[in-house]
């Protein structure tokens, strides 16, 4: 899979990729990230990429020539063109698992104030990871970035993420290790017991009490 990032703040990214598995992920070929910064992009004299808002009001507002011209140059049939901005969908565990599949996204960060409303249109989805306001699109499109490069066939087994909260609408089970007694609180005995069936029917049963108590609303 190919990600490209179009972002004014490329710097942001630095470190983010460069440990454990997305670096691994990185290292195998199994995704490749690109950070466009697309100021590059802009036909302005000065190397603006905002501009006042019609209408009046505060702040700056960025222009769709950068955007539309960068996306244009990079966008194939194969891309997903994604717009990071707190009135888009929600992202849940189910988008991460179809982004996975693709072969290649384009994440377009919006900063500042906002963005011309034709930026929209070039999109192909709008995406927000939760109800509350970042400074930018950069973060959010780290958590894209990491949630969809795990999910990457050989990026980590199958098995680490099968049992992952959200699947099924469930959130995970406890999990312990050693040692068996720490500070008085003790492992589950059914745990230590070696009966897989056993084990599979507590995880399950615990799956489900966990997300009624803290998660009512993924049980629907
Ligand atoms: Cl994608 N962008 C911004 N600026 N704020 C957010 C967001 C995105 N998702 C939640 N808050």
């Amino acid at each position: 899979m190919r990600i490209d990032i179009l972002t004014l703040f490329p710097d942001m990214f630095s470190g983010v990729f460069e440990e454990s598995i997305i670096k691994r992920a990185i290292d195998e070929g199994k995704v490749k990230i690109n950070l466009v910064n697309f100021r590059d992009y802009t036909n302005d004299p000065h190397n603006k990429v905002d501009d006042t808002p019609y209408g009046g009001g505060a702040g700056m507002v960025l222009a769709c020539q950068p955007i539309f011209d960068c996306v244009k140059s990079i966008r194939t049939d194969d891309s997903i063109v994604i717009l990071l901005t707190p009135d888009g969908e929600v992202y849940k565990q189910e988008k991460a698992y179809e982004l996975s599949r693709a072969k290649h996204l384009i994440l377009i960060c919006g900063h500042y104030e906002g963005f011309d409303e034709r930026i929209r249109s070039i999109c192909d989805m709008e995406l927000s990871i939760g109800d509350y306001v970042l400074t930018g699109g950069e973060v959010a499109s780290m958590v894209l970035v990491d949630s969809i490069t795990r999910l990457i066939p050989g990026v980590i087994t199958e098995e680490s993420h099968e049992n992952d909260s959200f699947n099924n609408h469930l959130l995970d089970y406890p999990t312990y290790t050693k040692p068996r007694v720490y500070e008085g609180m003790e492992v589950p005995e059914v745990l230590l017991s070696g009966d897989h069936k056993k084990i599979d029917e507590w995880r399950k049963s615990e799956s489900i009490r966990k997300t009624k108590e803290r998660r009512p609303d993924l049980f629907e």
